[in-house]
């Protein structure tokens, strides 16, 4: 698809966009809007609260004044509608308020997870051409005000660094909010709410422009599946910045209701359990590991945590033996979710029977979203068959950002998006993923490119080729392999010194290959491409 000069992406086509106003799915909202709407109907409910170090809370009304206050510092420096903003920030309650208040001028929040490091956030600044990079002082035993530094002497662009807490060199977030006298006026409905990350299966993360219509849509209709409403106290315990937190039903779909979102600073039971009982949490959202963790966990805590009431599992596949102990152990609903953050959300239902609720990926949440389950030919297989999924939907996009020829790829000439997984469907229409098309490895939830790794691996001087593959393993799901075949003549080279060249290129810790092995050739392909199937088979053996 051609793309008029200054649009960065496909959307809908008008008689599509058209359909899914005139049928209700999009409401003609904002996030702006919403925010500003909840606080006059229920000003002093207690829309946030960030319990760590000291709890602080957030009324609606403190939320929507922030977030004005914000908004207005902002703009003042220059920022404005269609602007990126690259955002990395923890589970703080400044992450709120910081996307909320790009939310209302209109500018657009890039969310990079709090482990991306320098290789990502460099391109994420660079590619997006983003004006502004907000940061945590240090988290994690990381300073990412010295990465902040590196990425903004080479990026010209890149204006502002805005830090919360100790700004270093830098502009202390504290310093932005002002008197939001006179704020610009802000995004429409049908406008770019933010660019969200997806896996990714080639070099580099695509970006996925998702608007206010579409993602307000896949919120509230994620609650009433969920049963989200004022009286939800949800525990935000996986990363804010990913899309099955965010918005499954998430923190955004807990404050379109008016519910309570509380945020956790680490996901394990140490941590979340005694939050689970002094908030009186409801539900909160785990990927497949921390799930085992939390159930295996209830059998001996001494907190009480019989305020629970939905827990969402998530994010990779949940094995049926697992998914059987969470509701006895943790004294709770179970519900899973596959989705995606380029659109698609499936959840399994609360009245489901037992067997579907853990066998199944779930349904789409609704009437509108197309699923079709094809062969390598595109041709429909028959419900109960495996085959490739693509969907099309009031909440699924229609391309990725500024990427026309991975566009094409990624989509079907008709709009479907190719998921690149492997599903059955049921006669209910419930979807089990059963395997994997792209050439990705889903690291408990966590998604690696393997293209990305071997970018960085090949350019280690000892090295020759490399293969990065999945390989099983029974906490994660899947861990990551290197296959390495070393340059004649190089000398010898560790599996660690492997994976510190990886490090030391500045990737996410969850992309250094778990493990590394050397190998002298590859199994090839009959057109003489490296053969992953087979790697993957050889790695599941050894
Ligand atoms: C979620 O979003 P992403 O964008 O990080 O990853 C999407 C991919 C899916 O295409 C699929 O390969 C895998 O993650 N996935 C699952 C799954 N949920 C996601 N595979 C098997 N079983 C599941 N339950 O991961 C995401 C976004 C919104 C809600 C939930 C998860």
């Amino acid at each position: 698809m051609t793309l008029a000069p200054g649009v960065d992406a496909p959307t809908w086509p008008e008689e599509f966009a058209e359909r899914y106003r005139a049928e209700g799915y999009w409401r003609g909202e904002t996030f702006g809007g919403v925010l500003r709407e909840r606080a006059a109907g229920h000003p002093d409910r207690i829309a946030l609260i960030d319990p760590a170090p000291e709890r602080r809370t957030w009324t609606y009304r403190e939320l929507d004044e922030r977030a004005d206050r914000l908004a207005a510092g902002f703009a003042a420096r220059g920022i404005s509608r269609g602007d990126r903003v690259v955002v990395q920030l923890p589970n703080v309650g400044e992450f709120i308020e910081v996307v909320f208040g790009l939310f209302r001028i209109g500018a657009l929040p890039v969310y990079a997870l709090p482990a991306h490091r320098e290789s990502e956030i460099g391109h994420f600044c660079a590619f997006t051409e983003a004006v502004a990079y907000v940061i945590p002082d240090r988290h994690a035993g990381f300073d990412h005000r010295d990465l902040a530094s590196r990425v903004k002497k080479q990026t010209p662009g890149l204006e502002h660094v805005f830090v919360a807490g100790d700004p270093g060199e830098h502009t202390p977030l504290s310093e932005v909010y002002a008197d939001p006298v006179a704020l610009p006026a802000g995004p429409a409905p049908h406008e770019l709410a933010f660019l969200q990350l997806s896996g990714g299966t080639t070099g580099v993360s695509k970006l996925i422009p998702r608007t206010h219509d579409d993602y307000l849509y896949s919120l509230w209709g994620s609650n009433e599946i969920c049963g989200v409403d004022a009286d939800t106290r949800f525990l935000v315990a996986l990363p804010a910045a990913h899309n099955f937190p965010m918005s499954s039903p998430g923190w955004l779909g807990v404050l379109y209701a008016g519910g309570t979102v509380v945020l956790c600073p680490k996901p394990d039971p140490a941590t979340a359990f005694p939050l689970v009982e002094s908030e009186r949490i409801t539900m909160s959202g785990l990927v497949p590991p921390l799930a085992l963790l939390w159930t295996d966990a209830a059998a001996r805590t001494r907190h009480d945590l019989s305020s629970l009431e939905l827990i969402l599992v998530g994010g990779a596949k949940y094995s049926e033996e697992a998914a059987r102990r969470l509701e006895p152990a943790l004294g709770c609903r179970l519900m899973q979710v596959f989705g995606m953050a380029e659109g698609l959300v499936n959840y399994t239902r609360l009245d489901d029977d037992e067997a579907t609720i853990v066998g199944t990926q779930g349904r789409p949440i609704s009437v509108a979203d197309e699923i079709r389950v094809v062969d390598d030919a595109d041709r429909d297989v028959p419900d109960g068959e495996p085959g490739h999924l693509l969907t099309r939907g009031p909440y699924t996009i229609r391309g990725y950002w500024r990427a026309p020829e991975h566009n094409t790829r990624a989509f079907t000439e008709d709009g479907f998006y190719r998921t690149g997984d492997i599903v059955r469907r049921t006669p209910t229409g419930h979807l089990v993923v059963v395997g994997r098309a792209k050439d990705q490895i889903n690291r408990g939830g966590e998604k690696v490119a393997p293209e990305e790794i071997e970018n960085i691996i090949l350019a280690h001087p000892s090295v020759h080729d490399v293969s990065v593959v999945a390989v099983p393993d029974e906490y994660l799901g899947e861990r990551s392999l290197a296959y390495v075949v070393l340059r004649a003549g190089a000398g010898p080279l560790k599996p660690v010194a492997v994976k510190r060249f990886v490090r030391e290129r500045g990737v996410a810790a969850y992309k250094v290959p778990d493990l590394v092995e050397f190998v002298d050739t590859f199994p090839q392909t009959g057109v003489g491409k490296v053969s992953k199937k087979q790697l993957r088979s050889t790695a599941e053996q050894s």
